[in-house]
Parts: structure tokens; sequence; C-alpha cells
């Protein structure tokens, strides 16, 4: 499988539930600020995916599966001992679930594009930090009652998707430090070794 990928993006999530779950990627890297998007292969990134946006992962039939919450579900099935997904149909499937819909709509789309693009204003950025905010404090109640990790005891998807979002939080100055849980649950997922690999074969450096 090919994991199309741009460092310091939301593509660490599948590269890390991929390496916590014991599969090897091809990594081919994709630089999302050119226009025309060609990969570092040549290979023209309309041709991957239309949206021109990563993750894009290919599988090994040659077709491609795109949507980061898609794309990590697919990689945590295939391998399902790694626990970083649970079985369908069980209530804990649904609630998994819940945790990746809630980060990709609720966090990763307030900090992208509204925190990134600074042509967008101070009062648009003002509101998506806000909105972020009350979001974390959300995430931080319940790491509080049911934590270590989203899902209570066992890292899973989720965690690795929360992450990767939350990671952006230094760079948008969306600020952590009323979130002494979250705080720790980044460091936590920080100093994981597959994560840690994952990092590095993207370019980034350890830590966020
Ligand atoms: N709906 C997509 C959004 C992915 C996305 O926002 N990707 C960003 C990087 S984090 C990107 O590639 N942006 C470049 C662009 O949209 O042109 C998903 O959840 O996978």
């Amino acid at each position: 499988m090919k994991l199309y990928y741009a460092t310091g993006t939301c593509s660490l999530s599948p590269h890390i539930v991929a390496s916590e779950a014991g599969i090897a990627l091809d990594l081919e890297r994709v630089d999302t600020r050119k226009t025309p998007r060609v990969t570092e292969s040549g290979v023209d990134f309309e041709t991957v995916n239309p949206n021109l946006y990563v993750p894009a992962l290919q599988l090994d039939d040659g077709s491609v599966l795109t949507e980061g919450v898609a794309i990590v579900q697919y990689l945590a099935d295939v391998n399902p001992d790694s626990g970083l997904t649970a079985p369908a149909g069980t209530p804990a499937r649904y609630r998994l679930q819940s945790w990746l819909v809630f980060i990709a709509t609720e966090l990763h789309k307030m900090y992208s594009p509204w925190l990134f693009h600074p042509e967008y204003g101070t009062q648009a950025q003002d509101v998506a930090r806000k909105k972020i905010g009350q979001r974390l404090a959300f995430v931080e109640t319940h790491l509080a009652a049911a934590g270590p990790y989203l899902m209570g005891e066992r890292f899973t998807a989720a965690d690795a998707y929360l992450f990767t979002i939350v990671g952006w939080s230094g760079l948008t100055k969306v600020d952590l430090s009323t979130f002494p849980r979250l705080r720790s649950f980044m460091d936590r997922i920080g100093a994981r070794p597959k994560v840690r690999d994952a990092m590095a074969a993207q370019g980034m450096p350890p830590g966020l």
C-alpha cells in the first residue's frame, strides 16, 4: 500500500495507525503548497485524488481510498489484533467512529483552513480559536473522566488522529495551558516509539 502524504499535515494520522498496526507503507510525498500538484516521483496528484488533498491511500489492487477517517479505519481493520479499532457492529466501533467524526469536523476543519491562512483575518481566526477551545475543553473533561485515551485504557486510531490535529496548536497559537490532561496525552502519544517512527519517516522532528 502507498500513502500519499505531506509533511506536517493530517496525513500523519494514517501513518501512525499503519505504524502501530505493523503495516509497512510505501510513501509518496506531495507538496500541497505547490500548483500543479506533482508528487515526488512526478505523478500528477490530481489523477490520484481529484480533490488534491492528502491523505490518499493506494491499495494493492491500485484503487485509491481517500478521507482520513475512512483510511485509518481501513488500516486498523487490516490488523484487528492491533486493537486500534473495535469490531464492526459493536457499540465500541460506533463510539470510535463518533470520535473520528468529532475530530474531523469539530477540530480538524476548524484548525484548517482557518488558522493556517492569515488572509482570513483576525476575526475569523478568533472565532475558530474560541470554538476549538470549547471542543478541547470537552475532550479534556472526557479524558479526566474516562481516559487516559479517548476510548479508555487502549490506544486507538482516534488517538492518532487527535494527536495529529492538536499537534498543530503551537503553530496556530491555540492555547493548551488550561488542558493538563490533553497536554499529558500529547506527551504520552508523542513518546510512543511507533509514533516517533512515523513522524521521522515524514520528516518531522519528535514532539509537536
Ligand atoms: N476531508 C479530507 C481533508 C484532508 C485535508 O484537509 N488535507 C489537507 C492537509 S491536512 C490538504 O492536503 N490540504 C491541501 C489542499 O486542500 O489543497 C480528510 O479528512 O482526509
